[in-house]
């Protein structure tokens, strides 16, 4: 989509720090972290909020959910635990609507969420 924030670091065209790539899911390190591991994953296909994702019928969220399981190993925080959060429209706090799981580790994570 043209006016995606988050269709454009699929494409490049804004910059973000990338951690991990997979051929239909990208993760970047989220501009406001909010734990020392604060990690968004995407699909590069554009749908609008989980709801949607969970509509495509082709496993892309599976492939979602495993890179979001493949960052948590890979910046350590998997053994210790970590949260993967899919905020769902606006009362659930969704400011981008271009479905991403936040992965969060690194802390101690309070429940629950406010
Ligand atoms: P949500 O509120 O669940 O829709 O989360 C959106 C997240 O996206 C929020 O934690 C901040 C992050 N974010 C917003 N703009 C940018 C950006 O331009 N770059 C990066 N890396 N993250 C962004």
């Amino acid at each position: 989509m043209n006016d995606c924030l988050f269709c454009k670091i699929v494409a490049k065209e804004i910059p973000a720090e990338i951690v991990y790539e997979t051929g239909r899911t990208l993760a970047f390190r989220d501009i406001n972290p909010q734990a020392p591991t604060h990690v968004l994953v995407v699909p590069k296909q554009h749908h609008a909020d989980a709801a949607a994702l969970a509509s495509a019928d082709d496993g892309l969220a599976d492939d979602v959910l495993k890179t979001a399981h493949a960052i948590a190993v890979q910046e350590g925080v998997a053994p210790a635990g970590y949260r993967v959060v899919f905020n769902t429209g606006p009362a659930a706090g969704q400011t981008v609507f271009h479905v991403h799981a936040h992965v969060l580790g690194g802390r101690d994570l309070n429940w629950p969420p406010g």
